[in-house]
């Protein structure tokens, strides 16, 4: 199909043609979601989570809606301002409510929570808190406060509840947060406040073919291991559509803010000019990933955005007559491609922009801290994704819990995996064991991509997201912004694998705590220990320091030193009961007064 410039009664006559002849149709403008903006530095809103009927490509279903649109609204605001929202959980109860808990494993599809992805907020109480839930009929009230020098970028909201946030991104559920520029010329490129700004969420259901409804989770059983959810996967839409046009005048550069939020699939953009059986790449500019700024511009011939996720491009229109497109394709975990089509038709029509749009000749610093540098490092640690694919063969229900793994730990609430101290920074070295690519992300800070298999890279990435390849190594720099502390979580980002416990909790320490956390000093003590709901901590001796005269020490989370054991020479283990400590975070510290101090054990007692 071809279509001229500024010509709509030809277009009406292209859409006519192509409802008879059923052929694909760009009739329509691809939609953007409303926006809300802040207003005296503060966004209020509510997200109605509630079933509503959606068009999936020609198909009705029933799905979970935030407000009953497919994606949420955009919300716009600025560092420095408040965000409010309510979730009103309205969906049905859980078929399952009552059923045991199935540890890793899909379930509880209806209970919610909300996430920021990519805000650098607080972890803590209602603010960007994964670890809470809110059941069908219960709202909570969200405030998420950002600090003044946030980056301005691209962000997006979505449930994080664990063992539901699979369902509930399988319903598209997403919507995305925008951080605008600062108009300070200093900082922006007055040419990057010109670009109008277009988002496109791209988003998919797994929807159940006879019930016409999203799938949700099946009992676990040695068969549905692998397809927890029944049904099949819809294509990608972008913006709730299937496809549709873009307009653009000629000249014009538009940005756009790409939002990968699947549940799996890896998208990937090519924009094509089309003459007759030619198709050439007309390359773009990316300027962003994940919100933040490049150091300088990118011209690149295709954008790939990972699950979670995003890119910011500046598209400009061509002045020449022709038929541009924008080719959409997914890719699956193993890089196989799952579909491919023109998506975007871009409709350049109007006069040519006078005076010529500019590109910009500088961005803004992708985070006003700047890069990390080598005396900010205080430890390092290395982070190992795994799948032990033998536990999937076995018969056991439970196995499952531990197939996908970080640092050979599945999720426990109950457990902190990592903890690091707010301001300070680490390096460490993400090695993905297994054949299957996760992207990894973690919530609050981003980080700064530094290294592949130990080569540097020329120029580092920030990135929040970063999709690893198999048996491949990644070095990041990591900063804890020292006014978030608490526990938040890092984990694989296509979504089944999160559910099935690809995911670990992070404490971030407070950074007046006197607790000295430094497992890197001891690689004994590593993975850094794996505890649960206790009477009592359990501590192992590290080899090198059994022969030594040792003091175990418990603290508390702000480092006061609650109950204190002097361990003998040739101690294997120290136990501290705890069944009579305050709900909270402790830690086992064990030192021999000078060489040796090794904090080992991190447990929460509830
Ligand atoms: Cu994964």
């Amino acid at each position: 199909m071809y279509m001229k410039r500024n010509n709509s009664a030809l277009k009406n006559i292209l859409f006519l043609c192509c409802l008879l002849t059923s052929t694909v149709c760009y009739a329509g403008e691809i939609p953007q979601a409303t926006v809300k903006s802040s207003v005296n530095r503060l966004l209020n809103d509510t997200l109605n989570l509630k079933m509503a009927n959606v068009s999936v490509f020609g198909r009705t279903i029933s799905a979970s809606t935030y407000n009953g649109v497919v994606p949420g609204v955009t919300w716009r605001v600025s560092p420095g301002d408040t965000i409010r929202v309510r979730v009103n959980n309205q969906l049905p109860p859980n078929p399952d409510q009552d059923s045991a808990d199935q540890g890793n494993y899909p379930q509880r599809a209806n209970t919610t929570n909300l996430h920021v992805h990519g805000l650098n907020v607080s972890p803590k109480g209602n603010s960007d808190n994964v670890l809470l839930s809110i059941l069908p009929g219960e709202s909570l009230d969200y405030e998420f406060v950002l600090p003044n020098n946030h980056s301005a970028g691209t962000y997006w909201y979505h449930p994080h509840h664990h063992t539901s946030t699979y369902a509930q991104v399988a319903s598209s559920l997403a919507g995305s947060i925008i951080i605008e520029d600062q108009p300070d010329p200093a900082i922006t490129d007055p040419n990057i406040l010109k670009y109008e700004s277009k988002v496109f969420v791209f988003s998919m259901f797994r929807y159940d073919t006879l019930t016409n409804s999203v799938a949700v989770p099946v009992r676990l059983s040695a068969k549905s291991k692998f397809k927890p959810l029944t049904g099949i996967d819809s294509p990608v839409l972008v913006n709730g559509v299937s496809e549709g046009t873009v307009t653009m005048r000629p000249g014009e550069i538009q940005r756009w803010r790409l939002i990968n939020a699947t549940f799996e699939p890896l998208v990937k953009l090519r924009w094509l000019k089309i003459s007759g059986a030619d198709t050439t790449v007309v390359p773009q500019n990316e300027i962003a990933v994940d919100g933040l700024y490049f150091g300088s511009m990118k011209t690149v011939d295709t954008v790939m955005v990972p699950t979670g996720a995003r890119s910011d491009v500046l598209v400009t229109a061509p002045t020449e007559a022709g038929r541009y497109v924008v080719e959409l394709a997914t890719l699956d975990a193993q890089f196989r491609i799952l579909e491919r089509r023109i998506a975007f038709e871009l409709n350049i029509t109007g006069e040519p922009i006078t005076p010529a749009m500019s590109l910009p000749s500088r961005l803004p610093a992708a985070q006003q801290r700047g890069a990390i540098a080598d005396n900010e490092i205080v430890g390092t640690r290395e982070i190992y994704f795994d799948i032990d694919e033998t536990a999937g063969s076995n018969p056991d229900s439970t196995a499952i819990s531990r197939m996908f793994t970080i640092n050979n730990s599945p999720f426990n609430h109950d457990v902190v995996n990592i903890a690091v101290r707010a301001g300070t920074a680490e390096e460490w070295t993400i090695i993905n064991r297994s054949s299957d690519t996760h992207p990894f992300h973690i919530h609050v800070n981003e980080f700064e991509v530094v290294a592949i298999n130990d080569v540097k890279l020329e120029t580092p990435v920030w990135r929040d997201v970063l999709l690893l390849l198999p048996k491949t190594r990644y070095t990041i720099r990591h900063r804890f912004i020292a006014e978030f502390d608490g526990k938040t979580v890092l984990h694989c980002h296509y979504l089944p694998h999160e559910d099935w416990g690809m995911m670990n909790i992070v404490e971030i320490l407070p950074s007046t705590s006197s607790v000295n956390e430094r497992p890197w000093e001891e690689p004994l003590a590593f993975p850094n220990p794996v505890v649960g709901r206790f009477s009592k901590f359990q501590l192992r001796v590290p080899e090198l320091m059994q022969n030594k005269a040792l003091t175990a020490t418990l603290y508390d989370i702000t480092g006061n030193p609650i109950i204190h054991k002097v361990v003998e020479p040739n101690t294997t283990t120290v136990v501290f009961e705890v069944h009579d400590a305050p709900a909270g975070t402790y830690y086992v510290r064990l030192t021999d007064g000078g060489t040796f101090s090794n904090t080992d054990m991190i447990g929460l007692v509830r």
